[in-house]
């Protein structure tokens, strides 16, 4: 072996271990090669399809790289010289079918698991009398999550849902705006939101807790703080919960102003309103425009220079918590 010969041989020797001691961390859990631990059935599906898939992937690249590997070994060139031809063989039917209607198994079988699962996947399933679905309207905006529950409640950006119960997302985004994409990993699929559109996905969350995902499609300059999470709560907890926030609601106390403000106008204008933290935005502590509610009202339905028309198609209770929060949280420039 020459010397050259085998200081090339070092590089991929020494990668190696590099490569083994980094495969454990990928393989684990969230952030690695694994989908998030699913806690939804429609998401659990996806799970199954991606490890049966993955089985077949391993045992491909593990069959290939080991005859590679022994090729190279046993077919070196030894002392032949270089420009001696190898053997010439060729016509082993054997091979040639096995490496024909092997991968042709293999195929089928992903093709019938997955098809298999589909329904479980993408079919919302049937309400039943006893345990009614829970239909949510979900909005992506630039740069939001809203949802509409059915009793007129609506919240931003984190959606609370009752443990056990079908959740049937009606996912949309306004004609005016971009296309988003919903995706909390752990409740299921990622489905687009399209302007003008309704597509439609579900989840029936197995535990309660809090699971996060992120606008899975490229909308614009604030794309990567378009986060969205889902509260999952005892089914008792969330009655209560929207009962209560039905009745703030209306009376305007409900959070919505905070949610519009920190969903909404915190990622250009800041969380402490301090400003600049997105497409130059001014400061909006101590602003004079924040006691003045018709100005904003007209701001935010029209927009102005950078700042884009956030509010345009936002109902009456929506546009009074928004200014009634902007009034409270920042006159006087406290
Ligand atoms: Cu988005």
């Amino acid at each position: 072996m020459t010397a050259s010969v085998r200081s090339k041989l070092l590089l991929p020797a020494g990668a190696l271990p590099a490569l083994l001691a980094s495969a454990a961390p990928a393989f684990a859990g969230s952030g690695g090669f694994a989908p998030v631990s699913p806690q939804s059935p429609n998401a659990e599906g996806i799970s199954r399809s991606y490890w049966f898939v993955t089985i077949f992937v391993v045992a491909v690249f593990v069959l290939v790289e080991s005859l590679l590997l022994a090729f190279i070994v046993r077919f070196r060139r030894r002392r032949r010289s270089r420009d001696a031809d190898g053997a010439q063989i060729h016509g082993s039917t054997r091979l040639e079918t096995m490496w024909t209607i092997g991968p042709v198994l293999i195929l089928v079988a992903i093709a019938v698991f997955v098809l298999a699962k589909l329904p479980g996947i993408r079919d919302v399933p049937a309400a039943t009398a006893g345990s009614p679905n829970l239909v949510v309207k979900v909005t992506g905006r630039q740069y939001y999550w809203q949802y509409e529950y059915p009793n007129g409640v609506i919240a931003i950006d984190e959606l609370r849902a009752p443990q056990g119960t079908t959740v049937e997302l009606e996912v949309t985004a306004p004609v005016f705006d971009v296309i988003h994409s919903w995706w909390i990993p752990a409740l299921g699929g990622k489905i687009d939101a399209i302007p003008g559109r309704v597509n439609r996905t579900w989840f029936a969350a197995e535990r309660t807790g809090v699971f996060r995902g992120q606008c899975a499609e490229l909308c614009g300059l604030n794309h990567a703080r378009m986060l969205a999470a889902v509260e999952v709560l005892p089914k008792a907890e969330f009655e209560t919960w929207l009962t209560t926030r039905k009745d703030a609601q209306d009376a305007g106390t409900s959070p919505l102003g905070r949610e519009l403000y920190v969903g909404g106008c915190a990622k250009c204008h800041g969380l402490a309103g301090e400003g600049k933290v997105a497409a130059n935005a001014p400061a909006l502590k101590g602003s004079r425009i924040v006691t003045d509610a018709k100005a904003i009202d007209v701001l935010l339905r029209k927009g102005q220079n950078l700042m884009p028309a956030i509010g345009r198609d936002w109902s009456d209770a929506q546009m009074r918590a928004m200014t009634g929060y902007l009034k409270e949280r920042f006159a006087g420039g406290n």
